[in-house]
């Protein structure tokens, strides 16, 4: 389904910080990412499944198609407009019982970016509930400039870091319960994290950062990939999608024609 975002939704945007764009992706897809997550986990043992991050997606034309995905680039240019380009995404997928949790966070903290303009959508793959760790925002933070994370091991934790507890009120947090194939949206300076994974059942989701081609990534090494629209003036490092190869990359729907 092609989501529709009118003056209405920009507006709320604007408030809250974050949105919901319920059943974005169909199923077959989804099955395909489902499939992917589990074939990612097979191919790097070494790795936590909450830790599936962007490095890997440079050889990887699946999770290049799924990102590339008109519906989620039309969410995407309604928010950083039609130059569009994916400066990172990550699958944090929480195991069964023993998913760790996002502590409390702003994400533009951590990134290179110059100006501060992007939009990221979290695409739920599984059912995305209470019992498994969905994301949790605290609307209205946005407004609060980019704080310094602090490194945090007390408890395991995905980031090993949080913003200073003193900037969190967590009676206003919001659960966002996703069903498979749904995405959220949030702002680079809203507050957010979620809990610990300790039902039966997986919480898999995979965040996705577009930036308009104007930002710049001040980030010598990081390669970006152009999604839509035109690169411009702006000096980014761009990467070429990786061809398709039978005996390297996950099978799909297409792949034999990914990257040609
Ligand atoms: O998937 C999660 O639980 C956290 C995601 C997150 O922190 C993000 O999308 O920035």
């Amino acid at each position: 389904m092609t989501a529709i975002v009118n003056e209405e939704l920009h507006q709320k945007y604007e408030q809250q910080g974050y949105l919901v764009f319920p059943d974005v992706l169909d199923a077959d897809l989804m099955q395909e990412a489902k499939a992917h997550v589990d074939w990612l986990i097979a191919k790097n043992p070494h790795l936590r499944p909450e830790q599936l991050h962007t490095d890997l997606i440079y050889n990887d034309p699946f999770w290049l198609r799924l990102v590339s995905d008109e519906r989620l680039l039309d969410i995407a240019q309604a928010f950083i407009g039609p130059d569009i380009a994916l400066f990172a995404s990550h699958y944090i997928c929480k195991p069964a019982f023993n998913g760790k949790p996002v502590l409390w966070h702003q994400d533009g903290s951590y990134w290179p970016l110059d100006p501060m303009k992007v939009i990221t959508l979290w695409l739920a793959v599984d059912d995305s509930t209470v019992d498994n760790g969905c994301l949790r925002v605290i609307p209205g933070t946005q407004h609060l400039h980019l704080q310094e994370m602090k490194g945090s091991f007390e408890v395991e934790n995905v980031l090993g870091s949080e913003i200073e507890k003193k900037y969190v009120d967590e009676t206003k947090a919001v659960d966002l319960v996703l069903k498979s194939g749904s995405v959220s949206i949030h702002h680079p300076n809203i507050i957010h994290g979620s809990k610990a994974n300790l039902s039966p059942h997986r919480r898999c989701g995979v965040t996705i950062r577009y930036i308009p081609t104007s930002t710049k990534v001040l980030m010598e090494q990081r390669k970006i990939f152009l999604m839509r629209g035109n690169k411009g003036e702006v000096q980014n490092h761009y990467a070429e999608l990786p061809k398709f190869d039978a005996n390297e990359h996950m099978s799909f729907r297409g792949s034999e024609n990914f990257g040609k």
